[in-house]
């Protein structure tokens, strides 16, 4: 798999596929191709140079010798390698990201007058950076975190960033305890342990220690927090924005992403092995869908409370702990973004993307949300220390409509401004403010009065009946992932402390659910509930609520695994009934390197090449699992226990496994379960997801298909 995945780097870059955006065109002033043959190396100040693997020495009759300090090319290039890291995100460190367009199909005119929401006819480009919090740069993808979900629109004026995350809530209320929520989820500070995880003492002590946190930990803890893709994972702005339209009429605003693919999930186990088997799932994922041409989608949504409503739900709006239940603010889908073009270089352009909350363009303004006021002042001060001053001249970060001002100077500046003032107002008119009619940013002229404090609204102070909201609404199978979460997490903690009063806040919320993990990690519950329970669900807070009209399994990859001797009928039946459904097939076998049909002759037969062996792959990097019949294949694999360790495995992970002919014995002995049903003729037997047909019949493939769509790892 990952030999197709990640081509050899020529072959990459004469393969790299997609769309030519605004954004791209623009890049490519600043982009230079290694593969162009007319280049010769150079030194960064443009001599060509005939070696730069010897650094110039004085060298005796034996070739040694002292290396010279004189040699400008040997010390340029050590320089420059000294010297390539800049300071990782201190939150968000590792990402992966894409460009694409957003799209626009309902204009929102009614609410706002930014061009973005509402001229139909643009193609406005965008750059997306998916991203896990708490891990360093080099950590792994599936660890269990919360996942970033960046969005840079160049728009016509001016670039308009989304930094949201694909959780709707957050830890905390107030941007002044950003520092304290992170450095209770970072590696402790006496050993630096954890890496990139939540199951520690500092993380859960601060969990109970701020009662605001728990609406949000419940999200953490459920399949949300470890998603099967970027492409399979909603996105949320978090917090509370405004738009504004012609009339000068505000309202508040949340904005919302849902992936045409729907949202589906790892479940625990299968995260925690790939996070040493492959830590760059998610990217390759990620890269391969849109090299392939599969490009994820996102319906973009809109929530909208008008301003006379501020005050009309038993939340506050402005409180970045609470959804906007859809039953009270229905989500407006009126746009879709899309993900078609990756990077030509990571560094350039996903490490140096910066984005900040305070980036908005006119009819779109800021909220009193806490949070979000905050945030507006952190990002840019952190693309200060990450990248300079002049950030926003990078190629990445450019807009693409005009940028023309006095500010000046300061390290790495790129831009040549030709004139002779540099100050606003100045003799010549030069550069004068936009008017209203040329588009300029006007601010909303909201009245304000107020004494100096340090305090909170009484509803901020309400923090568990959305916790509440959320667990009543998970479905059975949701809830005891939480469980499992919960268990894993507190059982990682050592100080009793940690792990006993959790189970106490956790009762506020569920008893029963505090009594299970009570249970599994020695937790303390209350004597009695301190809380009345409302008992109410919501829609869209389950992910089971975004399962596609149509189930699809377009993008899913499939192991068929074979050896000598296989049945080709049930093996190319399936392959191709996978490949027309959009799937990826991938052949795995004791070896990678031809395998023979039953029948087929070693000397004459064309062998099937094999896309990995048993042994250099694991059933937890497929999404499904299927195995064709054949006399001699199956007794094989039977012999293997990597062969039946994949089938087990795959089982235990709730994956789809199909099997035919003789591999259905095989299957029926790898996961058999009392009770379970297994096919013995011609007819397709779905049982837990398992699909057999004991004799391969053409239409058992298009039977199995559905079937496999239907399974649980896909809904
Ligand atoms: Fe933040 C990065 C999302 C609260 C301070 N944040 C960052 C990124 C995302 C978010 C997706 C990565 C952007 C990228 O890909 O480059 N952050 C959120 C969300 C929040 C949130 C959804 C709550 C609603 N953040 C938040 C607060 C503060 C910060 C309250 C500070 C007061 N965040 C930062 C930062 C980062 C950042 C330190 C690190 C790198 C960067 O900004 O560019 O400034």
């Amino acid at each position: 798999m990952a030999s197709q995945i990640i081509a050899s780097a020529s072959e990459k870059v004469k393969t790299m596929t997609g769309e030519r955006t605004q954004k791209v065109a623009d890049l490519t002033q600043d982009t230079k191709d290694v593969h162009d043959k007319s280049h010769r190396i150079t030194t960064d100040y443009g001599v060509k140079q005939n070696d730069t693997d010897d650094w110039l020495k004085v060298v005796n009759e034996d070739k040694t010798g002292p290396m010279l300090l004189e040699d400008p090319f040997a010390r340029e290039k050590i320089h420059r390698f000294d010297h390539e890291r800049i300071p990782e995100r201190v939150v968000h460190a590792r990402g992966a990201g894409a460009h694409g367009k957003f799209t626009l199909f309902e204009s929102a005119a009614d609410v706002t007058s930014a061009g973005v929401l509402t001229d139909t006819s643009r193609e406005t480009p965008i750059f997306v950076r998916f991203s896990t919090v708490l891990g360093s740069r080099g950590s792994a993808d599936t660890v269990r975190d919360v996942r970033g979900f960046a969005v840079k629109f160049y728009t016509q004026e001016g670039n308009w960033d989304i930094v949201g995350n694909n959780i709707p809530v957050f830890f905390i209320q107030d941007a002044m305890k950003f520092p304290d929520v992170i450095h209770a989820g970072k590696p402790e500070p006496h050993n630096e342990i954890p890496q990139a995880q939540t199951a520690h003492n500092n993380f859960w002590d601060f969990q109970f220690m701020h009662p605001e946190a728990t609406h949000m930990f419940f999200w953490a803890m459920s399949d949300r927090g470890i998603p099967r893709s970027y492409r399979m994972m909603q996105g949320f702005g978090v917090n509370t924005f405004t738009l504004t339209n012609d009339k000068g009429e505000r309202h508040f605003v949340k904005f919302i992403y849902t992936p045409e693919l729907g949202v589906h999930s790892f479940v625990w186990d299968e995260a925690l092995k790939i996070v040493g088997q492959d830590p760059d799932f998610h990217r390759k994922d990620l890269w391969t869908a849109i090299e392939s041409g599969a490009y994820p989608k996102w319906k973009f949504g809109i929530q909208v409370i008008p301003e006379s409503k501020e005050h009309d739900f038993d939340f506050d709006i402005l409180d970045a702990t609470k959804v906007w239940p859809e039953e009270l603010v229905p989500i407006r889908y009126i746009g879709q973004l899309e993900l078609n073009r990756n990077v030509d270089e990571y560094f350039t352009q996903t490490e140096q993307v910066a984005f900040c909350t305070s980036h908005i363009v006119p009819g779109i303004g800021f909220s009193d949300d806490p949070l979000l006021q905050g945030r507006n002042f952190s990002y840019f001060d952190t693309q200060l220390s990450r990248l300079g001053v002049n950030w926003q001249e990078l190629p990445i970060n450019k807009p693409v409509c005009p940028v023309m001002n006095f500010n000046r100077d300061g390290a790495m500046r790129h831009t040549i401004t030709k004139g002779t003032v540099n100050y606003w107002p100045n003799r010549f008119q030069a550069v004068p403010p936009a008017s209203k009619e040329e588009g300029a940013y006007i601010d909303y002229p909201e009245k304000i009065a107020g004494i100096k404090a340090r305090m909170r609204s009484k509803k901020f102070k309400e923090h568990k009946n959305q916790a509440e909201l959320f667990y009543n609404s998970l479905s059975a199978p949701e809830k005891s992932h939480v469980l499992n979460a919960l268990g894993f997490e507190l059982d990682h903690c050592d100080d009793p402390i940690v792990y006993e009063r959790m189970t106490t806040r956790i009762a506020e919320i569920d008893p029963q659910l505090a009594q299970d993990v009570a249970e599994m990690v020695g937790g303390k519950m209350p004597e009695q509930s301190t809380r009345q329970r409302h008992n109410k669900t919501a829609k869209g807070l389950s992910q089971l609520d975004y399962a596609p009209a149509e189930p699809t399994i377009a993008t899913r990859m499939v192991a068929i695994i074979i050896a000598d001797g296989y049945d080709p009928v049930a093996y190319n039946g399936i392959k191709g009934a996978l490949t027309a459904a959009g799937a990826l097939p991938f052949t795995i076998s004791p070896r990678r390197n031809k395998i023979f049909a039953a029948g087929e002759d070693r000397n004459t037969g064309t062998g099937v090449v094999a896309d990995h062996h048993l042994e250099g792959m694991r059933s937890t990097l497929f999404d499904s699992v299927f195995i064709p019949g054949g006399a001699q294949s199956i007794e094989t694999l039977r012999k293997s226990g990597r062969a039946v360790h994949w089938v087990r495995e795959a089982f235990g992970h709730l994956k789809a496994i199909g099997a035919t002919s003789e591999a259905v014995q095989f299957v029926r002995d790898a996961c058999d379960l009392p009770g379970m049903e297994f096919s013995t003729s011609g007819e397709v037997v779905d049982s837990y997801g398992v699909v057999t047909a004991a004799q391969v019949k053409p239409e058992s493939f298009k039977e199995a298909i559905k079937m496999v769509k239907g399974a649980k790892h896909f809904i």
